[in-house]
């Protein structure tokens, strides 16, 4: 079956041109004029970009005294219908489990629900002897990353020898530390003094996580990474003094990379203060921060010195344990450090940087491209079958209608929670029709996919 999809404006992350795009089965055939297949999709007036890339997921995952409550089907399907066809999530190493029984187990979540493809980052909580002779062949599991936690402390967090280690092999053997960079002890005991104060609304959340303590741990992975000479991620990058670090390194020449994620722009700490328990919808870690660090970080992402932005959707129910629903963030009612971190946004992300960001003058619609969907293929080992609209590449396609408008909202979302961040945004510009490998999954409001059609993407090992 080749479909042709005809008279759009193709868009890349360095090019925009007026061109038909051809899909043979699951790949591009062909970008050219006058092309022909049996069937025709007309995209006049539209753009045809490749299908958006989130690396930061938590999909049907156990965290805080519950689970996310967007599993593989439910996430994917929100996924495809904010024009998001691939993503990467966190497959998290239990205690004394190997990384391949870690892996197995969140192929078994995916395994017949999966719509859009998807990968896996390897998140090491117990690096042992045995773990540590295993981290090599993450590379032959096609999970080329590994994701370490500085904060989480008596949860995921692992000390700095550990993390070091871990670099040391990233070094060796060509796999990408990724980092959740807080100081864990620190944040520790301010949550414990906080709490002894008796201060126990959402808010505490921001002020018991400051950004020094963001900056610390980023400046310090960084240069742990130096010395261990492996390249580093910082994931979910929140404020100036975190993106001063990373540009000192990328001045340096260091191979230092940082994603922020869309939520950031928009929202500050003060959200968590909301009238009474409200806050809690908007508590995720790192937190919110201040406008000054909004405006360090659309800066950051114009001129380069971050390369992605994903969503870390992580979504909780606010009112859990209803109605069948796993516990959501009631489960901190009367102590905020038992409020699931988390929030919802993989639907969310390109739309609201498309009307924010390209239609607000932030950057550019190639540069829109280039960090929701080509810098995350590239530096995750995927470029160039996913990322970009080019022969031989697969068919994740989205063709995005720039003045359609909507009003965001959890009544019309398909992401699994009673609530929305942005409700009521008004958003100009929407995917109309969303391709994964030449499948069509979107078609307007309507949904065409079918679960256990996604695959998982073997990725290659990191290179520059
Ligand atoms: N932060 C969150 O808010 N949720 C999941 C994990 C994380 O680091
Ligand atoms: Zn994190
Ligand atoms: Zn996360």
């Amino acid at each position: 079956m080749r479909t042709v999809i005809k008279g759009g404006t193709v868009v890349t992350a360095s090019d925009t041109y007026t061109a038909d795009v051809l899909i043979d089965d699951e790949q591009i055939a062909a970008i050219g004029q006058n092309l022909a297949g049996d069937m025709t999709i007309d995209a006049n007036g539209m753009y045809v970009i490749p299908g958006g890339i989130d690396v930061h997921t938590h999909l049907d995952m156990p965290f805080g005294g519950t689970t996310s409550s967007d599993n593989f089907f439910t996430g994917h399907q929100a996924a495809a219908f904010g024009g998001t066809t691939t993503h990467i999530d966190f497959a998290i190493q239990g205690k004394g489990m190997s990384l391949k029984e870690t892996l197995d187990a969140w192929h078994g979540r995916a395994r017949g629900k999966a719509v859009i493809d998807y990968g896996f980052h390897i998140a090491i909580t117990d690096l042992n002897e045995a773990v540590m002779e295993e981290l090599p062949y993450c590379i032959d599991y096609g999970t080329t990353s590994v994701k370490l936690f500085m904060a989480y402390k008596g949860a995921l967090m692992v000390d700095d020898e550990t993390l070091f280690r871990a670099m040391q092999q990233a070094a060796k053997h060509g796999f990408l530390i990724c980092v959740h960079a807080e100081n864990g002890d620190a944040i520790d005991v301010l949550i414990r003094q906080a709490l002894e104060a008796g201060h126990t609304e959402p808010k505490y959340h921001a002020l018991t996580r400051p950004p020094e303590l963001e900056a610390e741990a980023t400046y310090r992975a960084i240069r742990l990474s130096e010395v261990a000479g492996s390249p580093l991620y910082v994931v979910h990058l929140t404020n100036a003094g975190a993106l001063e670090a990373v540009q000192l390194a990328r001045g340096r020449g260091a191979p230092i990379y940082a994603e922020t994620c869309v939520q950031y722009f928009f929202f500050t700490k003060d959200d968590l203060d909301r009238p009474g328990f409200e806050g809690a919808k908007w508590v995720c870690s790192p937190p919110y921060r201040e406008v000054s660090d909004q405006q360090a970080l659309w800066k950051g992402v114009a001129d380069n010195s971050l390369q992605v932005i994903s969503t870390d959707h992580c979504p909780f129910w606010y009112e859990g344990g209803i109605d069948g629903r796993p516990a959501g963030k009631e489960l901190g009612k009367g102590n905020f450090a038992k409020i699931p971190n988390g929030c919802p946004g993989i639907e969310d992300r390109m739309k609201v940087l498309y009307t924010a960001g390209v239609r607000g003058g932030k950057f550019s619609i190639n540069r829109w491209v280039e960090l929701c969907c080509t810098n995350p293929a590239r530096l995750f080992g995927m470029y160039p079958k996913k990322g970009v609209i080019a022969p031989g590449s697969d068919a994740d396609i989205v063709i995005w209608n720039p003045e359609a408008t909507a009003t965001i909202s959890a009544a019309t979302q398909h992401m699994t929670t009673d609530y929305n961040l942005y409700e009521g945004m008004e958003v100009v510009g929407l995917p109309q029709m969303v391709f994964s490998r030449g499948r069509l999954l979107v078609d307007g409001d309507t949904w065409k996919g079918e679960a256990g059609s996604g695959v998982f993407v073997h990725r290659k090992p990191f290179k520059v």
